[in-house]
């Protein structure tokens, strides 16, 4: 019989997606292992999945890493870009903020605003780079989020800034390209999948709470996504590449889920 009813529907594909998700940010303790099979997935079921042979370390890696593209994949499919993130009110801000990153807060880069260039590279029609005054004097909004980090913490904050669908716009990116690409002054960097670019919760953030974006919270700019978890919202970024090659990122090289959608 024909029917017209999907396989799974889509909040039981994000529930899968999420889970899996779950399991493949904690893939680099060394309990990773068990706590797969404590799920559910035993390492036969992975060995058919990936057709890995899983006789050692490096083979178990190989094959959770396939996992984690397959789930890429998936992710990428689910995403609905007309579907918004949850926006609050401000009385409802955390305050303090937290700050994180992979190094103390008194290490953040200390940027010159008035020396800042941020350089565009890739598939665009204009390589100009951007300084601030620019990025100020384009459309502003700001938005009222939550931000959640695979470490176990949430927060709620305000970041403004320009639409990043309308600066992708002003440089003349190739919008049917697969990935926007961040490399950051402190050596961070990541990427994204271009539907979550044009989403339109997706910020150029130049300030937090009102003010202009402080040092611990990515001076002079960041990338604000509500729909994705914190290790993709990149800090004091310097570079923005427009591209079809995989561009990884500095945690999702190391293991967490690439997509990491919140
Ligand atoms: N440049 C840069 N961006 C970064 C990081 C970093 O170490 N360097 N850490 C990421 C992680 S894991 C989180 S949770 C958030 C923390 O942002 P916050 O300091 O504004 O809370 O920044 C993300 N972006
Ligand atoms: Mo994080």
């Amino acid at each position: 019989m024909k029917t017209d009813k999907p396989l799974i529907s889509l909040s039981e594909g994000r529930e899968i997606v999420r889970e899996a998700q779950q399991l493949l940010a904690r893939q680099l303790t060394s309990s990773s292992r068990r706590r797969f099979l404590r799920n559910g997935l035993t390492l036969g079921g992975i060995a058919m999945l990936t057709g890995c042979d899983l006789s050692d370390n490096t083979h178990v890696e190989q094959a959770l890493s396939r996992i984690s593209r397959f789930n890429d994949r998936v992710q990428g499919w689910l995403f609905n870009a007309d579907h918004l993130a949850p926006v609050y009110a401000e009385s409802q801000i955390t305050r303090p903020f937290p700050f994180n990153a992979f190094y103390a807060e008194e290490e953040a880069p200390d940027i010159n605003g008035e020396d800042y260039r941020l350089e565009v590279s890739g598939l665009v029609l204009n390589k100009q780079p951007w300084t601030l005054p620019q990025l100020h004097s384009m459309t502003q909004i700001s938005q009222v989020t939550r931000h959640i980090c695979v470490e176990g913490w949430s927060a709620i904050g305000k970041w403004g800034g320009v639409p990043f669908a309308q600066f992708l716009q002003a440089i003349g990116a190739d919008l049917s390209a697969n990935y926007v690409s961040f490399k950051c002054a402190d050596d961070y960097y990541t990427s994204i999948d271009m539907a979550t670019a044009l989403h339109p919760q997706t910020i150029m953030a130049l300030t937090y709470d009102g003010q202009i974006l402080p040092r611990k919270y990515g001076y002079p700019m960041k990338l604000r996504m509500p729909t994705k978890l914190g290790y993709k919202n990149p800090k004091h970024i310097q570079v923005i590449e427009i591209t079809n090659r995989f561009p990884g990122g500095y945690w999702e090289d190391q293991g967490y889920n690439w997509f990491g959608g919140s």
